[in-house]
């Protein structure tokens, strides 16, 4: 049993083998969908940790007025603008265009540093509900989502969300109160994954993995992620596992280990203080060494 009592932990899944003849098409292309005027950060975040995540391409769709921005960021991804509203928030108006870049994309990731407004709402209804690829929801993705009622759309093909407490909270409402004990929250958080029809990533100390019916409680992990971007970087690493073929549920528990595991090796080089978001980035490639 681990320590709350959720019963026996699941084995991690083992990482998908690269032929020695595989070409870039073979570990799928990684569509992240994040962004705005002031957070531009969180996109590139997203795209670099599904670049050093293994995926084999790299697409950051951003609202136009950040494109350089994001694109000044890394080299290896490549950026499709967004029409922008007068905020420098993805408009309304873009939900075509992410919609196409979707459907080239194997998996996709919307949420990071999108910012909130009525028309991202509609937008990300529309494409949690309408697409039949897999997508992992995060951040302003899981804003934009909420209602008041605590349900949400019928999703249109597989779907992972990562939720941080405060996030769960909104989807939930008062019953994700964050003074409730984890226990409970654990337990509503497993029956609404189930309700919802996704996975369900439930962040914190230690993060909970579940579908409903398996349930993975996380070992990795310290207090020095408790910095700003951290779960952005989760978000573009789930999406890479996925897209090299892992499916989702264990897409996002190797995804939540390995960031883990990438800040406990960070902490131990540069302490708990002084590691940022891009540091969990810069040790996934030793994360990825000493779990093979
Ligand atoms: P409190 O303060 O504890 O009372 P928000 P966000 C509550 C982007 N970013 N962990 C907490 O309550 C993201 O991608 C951009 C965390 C507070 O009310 C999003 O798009 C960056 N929160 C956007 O910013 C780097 C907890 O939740 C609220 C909690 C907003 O995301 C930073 C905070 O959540 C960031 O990633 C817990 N354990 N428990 C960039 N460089 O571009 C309760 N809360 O308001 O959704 O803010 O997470 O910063
Ligand atoms: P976010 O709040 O979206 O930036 O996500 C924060 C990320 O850092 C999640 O993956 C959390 O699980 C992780 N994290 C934050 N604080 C801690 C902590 N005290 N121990 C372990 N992981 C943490
Ligand atoms: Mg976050």
């Amino acid at each position: 049993m681990n320590e709350k009592g959720f019963g026996e932990n699941l084995p991690l899944p083992v990482l998908p083998v690269r032929p020695r003849d595989a070409h870039k098409g073979r570990f799928g292309t990684v569509l992240i969908v994040g962004g705005s005027l002031g957070m531009s950060g969180a996109a590139g975040l997203a795209g670099l940790a599904a670049l050093r995540g293994g995926a084999g391409l790299v697409r950051v769709a951003t609202p136009a007025p950040v494109l350089a921005i994001v694109a000044s960021y890394e080299r290896s991804y490549t950026t499709i603008p967004l029409e922008a509203d007068k905020h420098g928030r993805i408009s309304l108006r873009a939900c075509e265009g992410v919609m196409e870049a979707a459907a080239e994309a194997d998996w996709i990731a919307l949420g990071p540093g999108l910012g909130r407004s009525l028309g991202l709402s509609r937008l990300v209804t529309r494409v949690y509900s309408e697409l039949s690829k897999p997508l992992v929801l995060d951040a302003d993705g899981l804003n934009a989502l909420a209602r008041e009622n605590g349900q949400l759309p019928r999703p249109g093909g597989p779907r992972v969300l990562t939720p941080h407490p405060g996030e769960f909270r909104r989807l939930v409402g008062p019953s994700g109160d964050t003074r409730r004990p984890i226990e409970e929250r654990w337990q509503l958080a497993r029956q609404q994954a189930a309700n919802w029809g996704v996975v369900l990533v439930y962040k914190g100390h230690p993060t909970l993995v579940t579908d409903g019916t398996r349930c993975y409680v996380n070992t990795t992990g310290n207090p020095g992620m408790a910095t700003g971007g951290s779960g952005d970087v989760l978000t573009g690493l789930i999406a890479a596992l996925g897209a090299q073929g892992l499916e989702p549920f264990a897409a996002a528990q190797l995804a939540v280990y390995l960031h883990g595991l990438a800040g406990d090796l960070a902490a131990a080089e540069l302490s708990e203080e002084a590691m940022i978001a891009s540091d969990l980035i810069d040790y996934l490639p030793r994360a990825f060494q000493e779990y093979r």
